[in-house]
């Protein structure tokens, strides 16, 4: 007979065995009402002589997927109280298993850990992600786990906060059983067969095994490298050393602590947005489950080049058949060639095996016919960045795709308004802009144009998810979002180096923000005849003198960037970039040239002109409706770009000093603050503010 309870938690009984049944949809994250419902049917389960064991299972697809996210920032006292119930567990007189299917993540590895057994389905998962969300395990993990499974594995578990599967869990002993078949039944069993075993075990009891002095140490020293800029991963090496020397009591107390420190710290809510932006970004307004979407079986390319076979890999690795177009069988060839090496080189990390490999290639098939695409369900049209050349090939693919067929285009800056009017079905073309390397960058940018039918739009929503991507819509402008704040950006960091600063200390400023590369090594790596080329075209066009901007002289010297080992930078080892002495000669000609006083442009300034150009871009951006939220462009950003998720994204980043001060700083540096920017500032809001008005419409 199953009771329900005003909480989150059924109580039902199988004979001597009580069974709660936790039900908080869709994750059963360990939010409000599951403490209560579990300590409900823990009392049920003390008071009544009759129930011998506990089996606690998780309602509908999964185990708990952790302590609730949206409670983080609650007050103490209405935070769903985890630590209370694994405390309880740990010391409850009477056998208590946790049964895991899905995932048994955070909180929900710890509850799981604080009861006496752990049985588990074979393609569950178990993990401590917490460092994820810029904390660590703050119910008992970072003490439990070293018991269970050793020192160094629990480092890798709790530093990656990558989960691992049950199968190597039972191997660790972190699962006591593997149950083939029904979980509650195979649960029950244990259970009933457990009932008689005194001392009950008790995972806070055992000892951590395998630390020592250097492991420590050289988990510290690899922080620097894996966790750049972080700071509760370095709490988490601390407490796990805890573990090997004080009593548990101890170190559980110690993890509080710092688990409340990690949670307050900008860290963890710059990681949180994310996680919640990158979820938030995949919801469009208007577009409910109910949205007729398209089957995607398989997919037709059009060229082979890097990006052609990079976003081919992308469907390939999820069983989708492709078929790619090249106008030559040399090019062909050659774009073959370089997927078959990418993932060659994969399983030689031992990440696939070589009949992976094979398996993949196989769904690959070459054509130099481009009618062979008229099967596909969706074509992506990957070749140069030409209008007219794009215009050709949807006209031709008008005439030979299917009906229903979803005609996209990766085209990273150009009018997919234009190039849909090259057909007679203009609402079933998108742009599908991909990050290069396509078959590794997770951003999608889902270029929505004008006409395009919600249906081709949700099919693409869902696809992004399916090939592992991120995806963001985006409208139609030119550079769509990211590059359209990344031109921005380098438009600043030119004119720095124009005032006095040098190349270097631009891209130093954005390292110590936390990115890969600051503008100038990204120019480098882009190739600087991208630019020179557009910014030609576009004076010419404007019927405006030639540019002749420093960066364009460097060009002109033939330095392209690292594809020619030489541009801003110098590449003596071919990748690494070296300031280059001819860089300075050039610039400081330059400046006589023009009667350019140069100045020292320190690195506050460069960070604050640099990292508040994207915003200021992406406060226009918002105002012209390309970009659904604030939170879509962080997600941008983050994902795209490399922004430090730590820092939340530029728009979250923005919020986090202060829009009246961002307003400020935009002001004393000659940007002029977009309009929205100075509304929300002038009005005390955030972006956050706005993305919350915007959403409640
Ligand atoms: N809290 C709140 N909401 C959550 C959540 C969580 N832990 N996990 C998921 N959601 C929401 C999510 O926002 C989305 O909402 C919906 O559930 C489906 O999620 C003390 C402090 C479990 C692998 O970090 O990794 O425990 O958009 O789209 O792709 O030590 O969700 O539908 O409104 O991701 O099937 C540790 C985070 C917390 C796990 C499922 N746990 N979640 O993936 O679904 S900290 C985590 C995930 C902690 C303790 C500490 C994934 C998933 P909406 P989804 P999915």
């Amino acid at each position: 007979m199953t009771t329900a309870q005003p909480h989150k938690v059924d109580q039902s009984r199988e004979g001597d065995v009580l069974i709660l049944t936790i039900q908080n949809p869709p994750v059963n994250a360990f939010g409000v009402g599951v403490p209560e419902g579990l300590h409900a049917g823990l009392d049920t389960a003390q008071n009544d002589d009759t129930v011998r064991a506990v089996v606690i299972i998780g309602g509908g697809r999964t185990f708990v997927a952790g302590a609730d996210i949206r409670t983080f920032d609650l007050p103490r006292e209405q935070s769903p109280d985890l630590r209370g119930i694994v405390d309880r567990l740990d010391q409850f007189p009477k056998p208590t298993v946790a049964a895991i299917h899905g995932t048994a993540l955070g909180g929900g590895l710890e509850l799981a850990m604080s009861c006496t057994y752990r049985v588990a389905v074979p393609d569950a998962q178990v993990g401590l992600p917490e460092v994820k969300l810029g904390v660590l395990p703050g119910a008992g993990g970072t003490q439990r786990l070293p018991r269970v499974v050793g020192v160094q594995k629990a480092l890798d578990m709790m530093l990656s906060g990558n989960p691992i599967k049950a199968t190597e869990a039972a191997q660790l002993g972190l699962i006591d059983e593997l149950v083939d078949g029904d979980l509650l039944t195979g649960a029950v069993a244990f259970a009933r067969a457990h009932v008689d075993v005194t001392p009950l075990p008790r995972v806070s009891e055992k000892t951590a095994e395998g630390g020592s002095p250097e492991l420590f140490a050289a988990a510290r020293a690899a922080l620097g490298k894996t966790h750049k800029g972080q700071y509760s991963p370095g709490l988490i090496v601390d407490l796990t050393e805890t573990a090997t020397h004080k009593p548990f009591a101890d170190g559980y107390a110690e993890e509080g602590q710092k688990f409340m420190q990690a949670k307050d710290s900008p860290q963890s809510r710059g990681l949180r947005h994310i996680f919640f932006a990158e979820r938030e970004a995949g919801k469009i307004p208007g577009l409910g489950k109910d949205t007729p979407q398209t089957e995607i079986r398989s997919a037709g390319i059009i060229g082979a080049g890097t990006m052609g076979g990079g976003i081919a890999m992308n469907f390939l690795n999820v069983g989708i058949p492709v078929t790619i177009v090249e106008t030559t069988q040399e090019a062909l060839d050659r774009g073959l060639g370089v997927v078959r090496k990418n993932y060659e080189n994969t399983a030689k990390k031992g990440r696939m095996t070589t009949d992976d490999v094979e398996k993949r290639m196989a769904l690959l098939t070459p054509t130099l016919n481009m009618d062979d695409l008229k099967d596909a369900d969706i074509i992506i049209e990957a070749v140069f960045e030409n209008m007219d050349v794009k215009k050709e090939i949807f006209g031709k693919l008008d005439a030979i795709a299917k009906p229903g067929a979803i005609l996209a285009s990766n085209t990273s800056t150009l009018d997919v308004n234009e190039i849909a009017s090259a057909t007679k079905r203009p609402e079933s073309v998108i742009g599908l802009h991909f990050f290069s390397p396509a078959n590794v960058m997770r951003l999608l940018e889902i270029v929505r144009a004008d006409k395009t039918s919600d249906s081709v739009l949700a099919t693409s929503m869902a696809l992004a998810k399916r090939i592992r991507k991120v995806g963001v819509v985006v409208g139609v402008c030119d550079g769509f979002v990211g590059n359209r704040m990344v031109h921005r950006y380098g438009d600043e960091a030119r004119k720095m180096v124009e005032e006095g600063a040098r190349p270097q200390d631009a891209d130093a400023a954005m390292h110590t923000l936390g990115l890969p590369m600051g503008p100038f090594e990204m120019s480098d790596m882009a190739g600087l005849d991208v630019g020179y080329l557009i910014r030609q075209h576009q004076a010419k066009v404007a019927g405006q003198p030639k540019p002749d901007g420093w960066l364009d002289r460097i060009v002109e010297q033939g330095r392209k960037g690292q594809k020619t080992q030489a541009g801003i930078y110098d590449y003596p080892d071919g990748r690494k970039p070296v300031p280059a002495a001819s860089t300075d000669e050039l610039l400081s000609t330059y400046r006589q040239e023009k009667g350019l006083t140069p100045r020292e442009v320190g690195q506050d300034e460069a960070t604050k002109r640099l990292t508040y150009s994207l915003v200021n871009e992406g406060a226009q951006i918002l105002d012209e409706g390309i970009a659904q939220r604030a939170s879509d462009i962080d997600v941008i950003y983050v994902y795209g770009y490399g922004f430090p998720a730590y820092r939340g994204g530029p728009m979250k980043y923005a919020d986090e000093q202060g829009l009246k001060n961002v307003v400020a700083d935009l002001e004393k540096y000659g940007q002029t603050p977009a309009p929205l920017l100075k509304k929300l500032a002038d009005e005390g809001k955030t972006f956050a503010d706005w993305d919350k008005e915007k959403t409640r419409g």
